[in-house]
This record gives C-alpha cells, structure tokens and sequence, in this order.
C-alpha cells in the first residue's frame, strides 16, 4: 500500500552458538580393586550397561586407561568426584581423570 509505511522489526542474531568443550573421564588400572567394584561404579555413575560396563573394565585391566564417557567440564568434574569418594569409602585405591576431548 502506497500510504502506508510497512513497520520494519530489526531482528538481531547472535553470530554463532558454540558448543561446549567437552571432557574425557578416563579411568586407571591398579592392582587391587575388584573387578567387580570398576563394573558397579560404570553402571552406577556412567549408566552403562552389565555387558559394556564389563568391556571397559576389562579396556582398562588390561591397557592400563579407559574413557568412562565424555561430559561438559562440570559433569566430568561431578563423575570423578562420585567415582573417587565411592572407591575410598570401600577402601579402594581406584584413580580417574579428567582429560580434554
Ligand atoms: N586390575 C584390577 C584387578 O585385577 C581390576 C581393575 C580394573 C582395577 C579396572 C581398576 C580398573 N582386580
């Protein structure tokens, strides 16, 4: 309509969304936590299955390392903290970390 000035909204985008930095929670071989100790603490904390849990315990029995999963930096923080603080209650000497992914 030639009378009336069409009303414009200016409609502002950020530039981009940007995921978040993701994090390893990797787990470590020792020499004296049973093995069964490792597979509840992946079912328990990382919800992984009997059958999956078992495969990364035997990953880590065996190579020394294994990744628990990948989480944002509070999540991981979180898992490590749980996994760690359920081990020395039972007096376990069961080690994880955090690395980047
Ligand atoms: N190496 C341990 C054992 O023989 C089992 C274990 C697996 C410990 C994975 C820590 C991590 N009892």
């Amino acid at each position: 309509n030639p009378d009336s000035p069409t009303i414009g909204v200016v409609v502002r985008t950020r530039p981009q969304t940007r995921k978040p930095a993701m994090y390893k929670v990797l787990m470590l071989n020792d020499d004296y936590t049973p093995m069964e100790f490792v597979v509840h603490v992946l079912e328990r904390f990382f919800q992984k299955s009997r059958e999956e849990a078992t495969d990364i315990m035997l990953h880590v029995h065996k190579r020394g390392v294994g990744v628990c999963g990948v989480f944002t930096y509070e999540v991981a923080e979180t898992k490590v903290t749980q996994v760690m603080d359920l081990a020395r209650q039972n007096q376990h000497p069961l080690q994880c970390t955090i690395e980047k992914d």
